[in-house]
Order: C-alpha cells, then structure tokens, then sequence
C-alpha cells in the first residue's frame, strides 16, 4: 500500500536522525534529552505512591501513543477524540473494554465531555476506598503520557470544571498547554473535586527507552507528539496527503467542487428558482472575501476534485507521488504562495496543510490498525 510506503519513508529518516543525535556529544532531541530522562524517572517512582493512573493516549493514535510505564490501576483516555473518526474510535472502545481496560474518549476542550470524565474518575476513586471511609479522604490521580496528548489541557479542563462545580472560591491555577511537544517540565498538582478531596498530577511527558518502529514513528511525527524539526515539514505533509488520498474523506467533499454544483444547478430545473434565490445559491457558490473558513473550503475542494479527478493507480506509490506534486501545485494557488523558488514554496505549503490536518479541519482519522490478534 502506497500509505504504508510514505509512512516508512518518514519513520525511517527520522528514526536514523534520532539515532544520530543519540550517538553524537550534543545532548539535544528527545531521546537524548537528560530532562526527559529524568523526568520519566520521578514519574515512574510516584507511581506507587498516586491512586490512579490515567493513561492519556491520543485518540488519533490509540496504539501508538501508548507509554511503556503502566500500571495495574490505571484507564486509558483517549484524549482528542474530536481529532479522530467517530465510528473507528468506538470500534476501538469496544476492543479496550473486550481487554477488561476501563477507557474513555475525551475532547479536552469539551465542557460536557471533560464532565462525564472527571464523573468516571470520581466513580474510580470511589472504587479504591473502603465505605467507611467515604468523603473523608483525599486522592491523588496522575496524568501519563507521551508528549503532546493532551495531558495539560486536560488538567486544566478537570480544574476549571471540578472547582466552578464545587463552588470554590480561590484563584484558579493554569498549566501550561503548547502545539509543541516537552512545554511540561515539573509535576504539580490540581484540586479537581471535593468530598472526596481529589487531586490530578499534570506531568512532563514521557518517552519510551528505545526509538520506537519506523510505523510508530511515522505516526508520532504526525499526529505532533515529537515535534517537527526532525525531518522537513513536505515530507510529512506528502504522508498526510497519501493518508488523505487513500481514505473516503475526500468524498465528504463533493459538494464543494464547482463541478458538481454545475451538476445540481443543472439538475435543479424543477426547483423554481427565482432571481433572487439563484444570486443566493451563486453567492453560496463563490466566496468574495477569503477568510479562514473559505481558505478551509477551498482546500477541502481542492483535495476533492484532484483526487477524483486522478486516472492513475493510487496504490502504487510512484502514481501517487505524481498526485500527491499535482496537489502541491494546486495548494500553492489555493494558499496563495508566491515565492521565486517552488522548494520554499512547498514548506509553506506543507506548514499551512499540517496545521490544518492537526486541527482537525481536514477530517477526522485514526491512523492505527487494531491488533491483529482480536479481531
Ligand atoms: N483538538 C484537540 N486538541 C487538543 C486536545 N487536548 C489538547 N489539545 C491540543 O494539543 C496540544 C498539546 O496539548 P498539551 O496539553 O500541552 O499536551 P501535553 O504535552 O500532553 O501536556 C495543544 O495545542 C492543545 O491545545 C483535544 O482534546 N482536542
Ligand atoms: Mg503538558
């Protein structure tokens, strides 16, 4: 599968980068960064010491962004399902709960949804005590996770929304939250609920000890877990774009093309259109200002009609590199970028396209396969 090919290619360049700067003296990257390393240390040793462990996983990524250091008492969230295809992230619930794991999906900017999470960590804790002890202890709940999941925002969601519900009174603390991986550097704590006291440990992110596999990798990079700067921007932007084209997502966009509107107007001929309703529908049709929104569009009918309009065999990897340059071309126009030279035209490019796939405007994905052994 070509998907498959791209994918690789981009774990493997990046996989050889982080092994380098391993073996090199400048103590830079993750795997090599002396703070992770020892972050990940005083993580592990407050393990036994918390309640809970709530394993904060990206949804787009459930398998992949897993993290070595696990526990018997932990759930596992998968934090940004709004990012991930809603029928795929039951599928993998279902397979978690068919595990005997206690798992969620979570969208850490969702009010209701951050409501029914701190309820179900509420009903964990409650598990962990003996009845004759209820409301008056207090509990401690760490967030785990690799870089970038979520972990911070949803400290914050499960203060905000524990605290306003509680009626505290009190200044509200704030842990910082970055589309860069490693913002996190100390454990500090949160109050999130009272009667029981419960208090959520927001923590630096930790990294597995080895370099995970090319696939794992590949995924990493995309999803934002290890940052950019391990490889150029284009290349993941081409392995996004091979994703894109060999899912159904494009199809969702159909009726953006300016061919298939041509196509209802033409089929609209017993809809009585007035003068008035059909300068509507033309204004519908063709944006005059370019904000975000049209700019989200426009892509979206862009991705549309090249890949539908491809003759050629998408599952082999050189015919859809040439879509995948055409579609780079069109982007160009569509972002407006000028720029005298095309390689610098295509960063820019590749910048913008990312930024759109990471939130989630250009469709919802879940990027693992689930294990083969279970189904
Ligand atoms: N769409 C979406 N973005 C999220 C969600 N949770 C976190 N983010 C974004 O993901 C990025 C990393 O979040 P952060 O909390 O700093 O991750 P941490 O490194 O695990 O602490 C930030 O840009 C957040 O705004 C979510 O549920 N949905
Ligand atoms: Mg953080």
């Amino acid at each position: 599968m070509a998907t498959t090919q791209f994918g690789r290619r981009v774990g493997r360049i990046v996989k050889e980068r982080i092994e380098r700067r391993k073996s090199s003296v400048i103590r830079e990257g993750l795997w090599n960064d002396p703070f992770m390393v020892a972050s990940t240390r005083a993580i592990a040793e407050r393990i036994p010491l918390v309640d809970l462990i709530v394993h904060v996983t990206d949804a787009r990524i459930p398998f992949s962004s897993q993290c070595h250091l696990l526990t018997h008492n932990h759930i596992i969230v998968l934090n940004k399902a709004d990012l991930a295809s809603r029928s795929s992230l039951q599928v993998w619930m279902d397979y978690f709960r068919e595990t005997n794991c206690v798992s969620c999906g979570v969208d850490a900017h969702n009010k209701e949804s951050i409501r029914q999470f701190l309820s179900l960590i509420q009903r964990q804790v409650g598990k962990l005590r003996r009845t004759d002890q209820a409301n008056k202890y207090t509990a401690t709940v760490m967030l785990i996770g690799l870089p970038n999941v979520g972990k911070s925002a949803l400290t914050n969601a499960l203060h905000h929304v524990g605290r306003i519900s509680a009626a505290e009174k009190g200044k509200l603390k704030h842990a910082t939250v970055s589309p860069e991986p490693g913002e996190t550097k100390d454990i500090r704590s949160y109050k999130i609920a009272s009667h029981p006291n419960i208090y959520v440990l927001d923590t630096p992110a930790v990294l597995p000890p080895e370099v995970p596999d090319v696939d794992v990798l590949s995924k990493l990079l995309l999803t934002g877990a290890i940052g950019d700067c391990l490889i150029e921007r284009k290349e993941t932007a081409e392995y996004f774009l091979a994703i894109h084209n060999s899912s159904d997502q494009y199809k969702k966009w159909a009726k953006l093309s300016s061919k298939e509107n041509d196509i209802f107007f033409l089929n609209s001929t017993t809809e009585c259109l007035t003068t008035h309703g059909l300068q509507m529908k033309q204004k519908k049709k063709i944006p005059n200002d370019h904000t975000q929104d049209d700019m989200v569009q426009d892509v979206r009918r862009t991705l549309y009609e090249t890949v539908s309009s491809f003759d050629g065999n998408i599952r082999c990897e050189v015919e859809m590199e040439a879509l995948i340059a055409s579609q780079f071309t069109a982007l160009q126009e569509v972002f407006h970028v000028s720029t005298e030279r095309e390689e610098d035209a295509h960063v820019v490019v590749a910048g913008k396209l990312l930024n759109l796939f990471r939130t989630g405007r250009l469709g919802h994905y879940i990027l693992d396969n689930l294990p083969r052994n279970i189904h």
